[in-house]
């Protein structure tokens, strides 16, 4: 009978632990926006966007820097994962479409005001729109 209470114990501990990862229900969703290095984008350095920041923005995915999406309604999605590649880090796929303009297909998670977004598909691939390294040169190197 103990073995038995131990066991149900257990089983709503087990029960317990996973209600978090059921309230995490992910919303289908089709975000459009410019992929962005999120350390640069969020410490303002280099100016975090665009032609300016392509070079940074591969050194930092290669590094391990998360990749985000800054969608046109300006919530910013922190990617997790692409397609069905197994490389959430340093992944090639994000290289391919880093600081490009696209429309991307995924599963939104939201958790304590962060947007988690695993894509599956890229939809649109309009490359590099937001030119502005006229104004402030190739970062990090500058003018
Ligand atoms: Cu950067």
């Amino acid at each position: 009978m103990r073995q038995v209470t131990r066991l149900l114990a257990a089983g709503l501990l087990l029960a317990g632990l996973s209600l978090p990862a059921a309230a995490a229900t992910p919303e289908r969703v089709q975000v459009t926006g410019e992929v962005i290095d999120t350390w640069c984008y969020i410490t303002d350095i280099m100016f975090g966007e665009g032609s300016t920041h392509h070079q940074c923005a591969l050194w930092c995915a290669v590094g391990g820097i998360p990749v985000g999406v800054l969608g046109d309604d300006g919530e910013v999605y922190m990617v997790l994962k692409v397609g069905d590649d197994t490389t959430n880090v340093a992944n090639p796929a994000i290289l391919e479409i880093q600081t490009h303009r696209v429309s991307v297909d995924g599963d939104l998670y939201e958790r304590d005001g962060i947007k988690y977004l695993l894509i599956d598909q890229v939809v649109n691939d309009e490359g590099i729109v937001n030119v502005n390294h006229d104004d402030f040169g190739i970062q990090p190197f500058g003018e």
